[in-house]
């Protein structure tokens, strides 16, 4: 039997399997609003057969977007453009999650295929950003953030609780919070790139303070029976990563007392100079070490894209949920795909009757 064809439980909702196709940016949005190509880019992943389907990182603001092309739920007209994509997904047998985000120092940018930099000081496309303090990232993002001050700490909080309820009310049934990859709250925890002196800033235990705040205060607004889960980068590949990740693992204990169901092992991508060991499935035993010693179920990601191998991680029980990225950009039927190679019984029928009936003979 078929380990990652096994369905997931968490809270009230049921994945059919272990396979998520995890957040990623389409850049296809203008001034936030989905459109079309949302709309046929989530049904195709959701018709493939996985069980869970994560819509990219939608900013809690304009200036927490990555680039002008990202999608936005700052305001309600902005949300209700989601219901048709959360009903598609349904309707395809996936479960529909979104990711929350603010891009903090890393906002402001061309896409990826335009230049992946900051957008120059004197184009107009672009606004000042924002982070714990004002240290640039470097390299293609060199602009200098505007320190937040508390009030704006307040804000961009109150701004992802509005953002999960708006998330709630278009009827998403996970909730990621993006707590990775450089962006704001990930850059309040690193000590990279927060040198803030306030309760903000120092201890592991004030760095932690801004990203503990807003889950608990998630938490109040997101539904207590549909998962709320963080997906957090719990080392940085900077040289310094086993004190990195015994803070990470104590921070993660203290989201699951504070609600999270699910924790998403990621990377940190807070410094430009790491050593990433990048390679199939790296992030594997990282993701079981977090899951063992906080005690919590996981998802990862990160070259988990071959069948045997999503097989084997969830088999040997390193993930509970694996995150198949890009081999679904490649291939939205990935999940089919990887049924059939496994030799899963019905394998046509991790697609929908219109072309499953079809391909049961083969
Ligand atoms: C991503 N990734 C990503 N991660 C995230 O947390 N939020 C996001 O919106 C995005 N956006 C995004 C866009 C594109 C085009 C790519 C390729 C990736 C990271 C993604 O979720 C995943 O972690 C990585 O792609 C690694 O998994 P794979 O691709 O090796 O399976
Ligand atoms: C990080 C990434 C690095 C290398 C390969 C694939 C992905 N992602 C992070 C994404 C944006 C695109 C790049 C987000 O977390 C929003």
């Amino acid at each position: 039997m078929s380990a990652l064809f096994q369905p997931f439980k968490l809270k009230d909702v049921t994945l059919r399997n272990r396979i998520a196709v995890p957040p990623m940016c389409q850049y296809m949005a203008v001034d936030g609003l989905v459109n079309d190509w949302h709309l046929t880019h989530y049904t195709s992943m959701a018709r493939g057969g996985a069980g869970l389907v994560i819509v990219e990182a939608t900013a809690v603001s304009p200036e927490g977007r990555i680039t002008p092309g990202c999608t936005g739920i700052w305001s309600d007209d902005l949300a209700q453009a989601f219901i048709p994509v959360v009903q598609a997904i349904k309707s395809a047998g996936a479960v529909p999650g979104i990711q929350i985000a603010h891009a903090g120092r890393k906002a402001s940018a061309n896409r990826p295929w335009e230049g992946d930099n900051h957008i120059a000081e004197n184009d107009a496309r672009g606004w000042q950003t924002i982070a714990p303090s004002a240290i640039a990232y470097g390299n293609e993002l060199p602009k200098q953030p505007q320190a937040m001050t508390l009030d704006d700490i307040e804000r961009v909080r109150q701004d992802f609780v509005d953002a999960a309820k708006r998330a709630r009310d278009a009827g998403f049934e996970w909730l990621e919070l993006h707590f990775a990859h450089g962006y704001l709250a990930q850059s309040f925890f690193s000590a990279h790139s927060n040198h803030r002196n306030d309760i903000y800033g120092g201890s592991a235990e004030n760095r932690a303070r801004f990203l503990l705040e807003t889950l608990r205060a998630v938490r109040e607004v997101w539904p207590e029976n549909l998962p709320l889960t963080v997906r957090f980068g719990v080392l940085e590949y900077d040289g310094r990563d086993e004190q990195t990740l015994v803070e990470s693992i104590g921070l993660v204990r203290d989201f699951k007392a504070a609600g999270m169901d699910m924790i998403n092992v990621s990377i940190g991508f807070t410094v430009p100079e790491t050593s990433i060991p990048w390679g199939p499935a790296f992030l594997g035993p990282i993701a079981e070490r977090v899951r063992r010693e906080a005690d919590v179920p996981v998802s990862s990601a990160w070259g988990f894209g071959t069948p045997e191998v999503a097989e084997r991680v969830v088999k040997e029980e390193q993930l509970d949920v694996v995150m198949v990225g890009r081999s679904h950009l490649a291939n939205p039927h990935w999940a089919h795909f990887a049924a059939k190679q496994l030799e899963v019984e019905r394998a046509s029928w991790t697609l929908p009757a219109p072309y499953a009936h079809w391909l049961a003979r083969y």
